[in-house]
């Protein structure tokens, strides 16, 4: 079928009836027909086609750019374009959300959306204004080989939650921008599950760099040999070539500017973990030991510290007790311990100097002179996708408190401003049922009662006394009844429930069993203090400042540092109140299948995330029992030839009033209902109708209108 020919209808609010069966049969049959974009309204649903669709070329950028939504067939770049007129016309900052499941192509949708907006600006050709452009783009790469990694539902998951700024002079072009990283899942530095992989930067490097590097950094080629790299047996993707991937994430450290030093730096740290995995403890003569072997020597080789104190940070710990500094020899469980902390932290560490680099080299130049009449910004969201594993834990438990924050935060906006805007026309409106997730929200970041707030109790208990078995009971007594949440031991029956370590929580998405082993660990995030002054004390300047607080000494008490859950709830609060202070546009992605096929529509997986994402709820609402609005002086321009009253021009009165002798003229009237700015139509076919007439008049361009309102039917 030709790319121009209408497929369903490329608006679900132009259904003629709304129910979930109907949006399903209209988003299977476009998505068969390779549509993979529809709206509802100034939503953009968007389908996974899992092949590479040639329409994101500058033919496609030309036909969007400048363009209102109606005006073309559904695509993102019009989204994009919108969000973009908005900040630009009207200095508003505006906001696009994408969300969706894992896998279903959030980071892709905004990575297409960082290129439209590329594509549309600097018409001028500026120098510093390509840089900036450029820095945008290839950031990308670097991100995503620290921070995204092959999982079992995405060859690609992103492992953190990326938020984008890009700033805008006055006349609408990128001046530079920041990003707000959100909670990287450091575990998995240091473990993946079966058929997973760790970061790709990993891979990366051993097949990536040149023999000479490889010699440098004491490595070999070949995954298998280190531990922390292996344990999901699928160091090969096929989707995947780790070694050009590795000469793209050079080049972008080139373009920007990382130096030599710097990119040095980075692989040394990344080599260090790898030998920092093959380090094993022995008990000789009841003192632990580092088993012989090269990984001590070459882990304290590329972090630059002393051999002696890597070992001693490595085996013991200093302790400071009533004004006493004592030695404390670890237990063999607790050097492991303790050398997988070291691993996450110096991961996650360099994962947020990276970004901060990165944010370094795009900050806004406020020296420079045109850019003190910098406009305003576009934020584009991208966060970690909501995901049900075999085995799901603390970071699980994260990820997916963060989507139903997203979804609250598309409730409360979709539905308020549609019923602000109902409210503004003075037109009358009827309320639509949904589901709302505040309850589970509230299960989770309730102050007190919430299960964040559970967890921290117990990690302020002295470490002998609270396991998580112990958090588990507390949070059974504290939650016991709640409509979202159950334990083996409060619900027996539940076969999903396989441990009595497991505990489940109804999601907006769907149920998902988290084993509580690992969260109080996980909460409280501690690093023995003997590693972070091991970190200071390195040669290597980058990774020193990476450690600030390894320069206090140990007698300095430290105050309790806040847990990770805590941080995080803090993030997401303050993430969801900077997206209410912008104009949101939303992108809701769906992943079609489970097997990454181009071809395959598995109509419950699709449906069940219809459901959940109250995409349903949205047309209803969005539609209210109308299908279609426009302001009077657009609407009037566009129909002004169908009545001899209103063509060529409508003089006697107010635009209103022309639209009226139109409507009244067709005996529309029952069909319409005046805003104070806008007209309302109820049904599709009184539009298509208005649409033929005004084609069965002006048929010399008929087929031109086609063409403009393709995009509507
Ligand atoms: P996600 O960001 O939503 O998952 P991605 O954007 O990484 O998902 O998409 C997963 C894969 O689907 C990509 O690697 C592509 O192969 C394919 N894909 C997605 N969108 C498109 C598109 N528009 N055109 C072609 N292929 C596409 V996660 O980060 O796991 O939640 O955390
Ligand atoms: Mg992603």
């Amino acid at each position: 079928m030709s790319s121009n020919q209408p497929v369903g209808v490329g608006d679900f609010v132009l259904l003629d009836k709304i129910d979930l069966e109907n949006f399903m049969n209209n988003l299977e049959l476009r998505f068969k027909n390779g549509k993979i974009y529809t709206y509802i309204g100034e939503v953009c649903v968007s389908v996974n086609p899992y092949r590479t669709m040639n329409i994101y070329d500058n033919t496609y950028v030309n036909q969007y750019k400048g363009r209102e939504l109606f005006e073309n067939a559904p695509h993102i770049f019009a989204i994009a374009d919108a969000s973009h007129k908005v900040m630009k016309q009207q200095g508003r900052d505006t906001c696009i959300v994408i969300s969706g499941e894992s896998g279903s192509g959030k980071t892709e949708a905004s990575k297409i959306i960082m290129k439209y907006i590329a594509a549309v600006t600097n018409q001028g050709g500026q120098k510093d204004i390509e840089r900036v452009k450029n820095i945008l783009i290839q950031s990308n790469s670097i991100l995503e080989a620290f921070g995204n990694a092959k999982t079992n539902r995405n060859d690609n998951s992103s492992r953190f939650g990326k938020y984008m700024d890009i700033h805008f002079d006055f006349k609408g072009d990128p001046i530079g921008g920041h990003i707000n990283k959100y909670l990287l899942e450091k575990s998995r530095v240091i473990y993946q599950q079966n058929g997973e992989r760790n970061f790709h930067c990993f891979y990366q490097l051993l097949l990536g760099c040149g023999d000479d590097v490889l010699k440098k950094l004491h490595l070999s080629r070949t995954p298998g040999d280190y531990f922390y790299v292996k344990q999901g047996n699928a160091t090969k993707v096929n989707t995947i070539n780790d070694k050009s991937d590795f000469k793209d994430v050079t080049h972008s450290m080139n373009t920007l500017d990382f130096n030599k030093d710097e990119q040095e730096s980075i692989w040394r740290v990344v080599a260090a973990i790898l030998h920092l995995g093959n380090i094993e403890f022995a008990n000789k003569d009841d003192k632990l030991t580092v088993k012989k072997g090269g990984a001590v020597d070459h882990v304290a080789n590329l972090l630059r510290v002393e051999r002696a104190e890597l070992e001693r940070a490595l085996c013991e710990r200093v302790i400071a007790a009533r004004g006493d500094i004592m030695r404390k020899e670890h237990t063999e469980s607790e050097a492991n311990y303790g050398r997988d902390a070291l691993a996450k932290a110096v991961y996650d560490r360099l994962f947020g100097w990276i970004v901060d680099r990165i944010n370094s080299a795009i900050s806004v130049d406020e020296s420079n002179y045109q850019y003190k009449y910098k406009s305003s910004l576009i934020g584009v969201l991208d966060i970690y996708g909501f995901e049900i594993f075999d085995d799901n834990s603390f970071e699980q438990f994260c990820i997916n408190y963060c989507n139903e924050k997203l979804q609250q935060l598309f409730i409360e906006l979709v539905l308020k401003q549609e019923q602000e805007e109902y409210n503004k026309e003075g037109i009358e409106w009827q309320n639509i049922d949904y589901f709302n997730n505040q309850i589970i929200c509230d299960l989770v970041e309730a102050q007190h009662t919430g299960i964040l707030s559970i967890m921290d109790d117990a990690c302020k208990m002295t470490a002998e006394k609270v396991t998580d078995e112990l958090l588990l009971e507390n949070m059974d007594k504290k939650l016991k009844g709640h409509k979202h949440y159950c334990s083996r031991q409060l619900k027996p029956a539940n076969k999903q429930l396989r441990h009595k370590v497991d505990f489940q929580i109804t999601h907006y998405a769907g149920d998902v069993t988290y084993c509580i082993n690992g969260f109080l660990d996980k909460n409280k995030d501690t690093l023995f203090q003997d590693f972070k002054r091991l970190l200071y004390s390195s040669q290597d300047q980058h990774l020193k400042i990476m450690w600030p607080e390894g320069s206090q000494h140990i007698s300095e008490t430290t105050k309790r540092p806040a847990t990770a859950g805590t941080l995080f709830k803090n993030s997401m609060q303050e993430l969801v109140k900077n997206l209410l202070s912008k104009e949101p546009h939303y992108v809701r992605c769906i992943k079609p299948n489970e097997m990454k096929s181009p071809s395959a529509f598995d109509v419950e997986r699709v449906k069940h995330q219809v459901s959940y994402l109250g995409l349903v709820e949205n047309v209803r609402v969005r539609r209210a029992g109308f299908a279609y609005r426009q302001r009077y002086d657009r609407f009037l321009k566009r129909y002004k030839m169908i009545s001899q009253f209103t063509w060529p021009n409508f003089r006697s009165g107010r635009d209103q009033d022309g639209i009226k002798i139109i409507m009244d003229e067709r005996g529309f009237d029952s069909d319409v209902k005046y805003g104070k700015t806008k007209i309302f139509i109820r049904s599709p076919r009184t539009i298509f109708a208005l649409e033929s007439a005004r084609n069965e008049l002006i048929p010399g361009i008929a087929t031109l209108i086609q063409k403009t309102w393709r995009g509507y039917v």
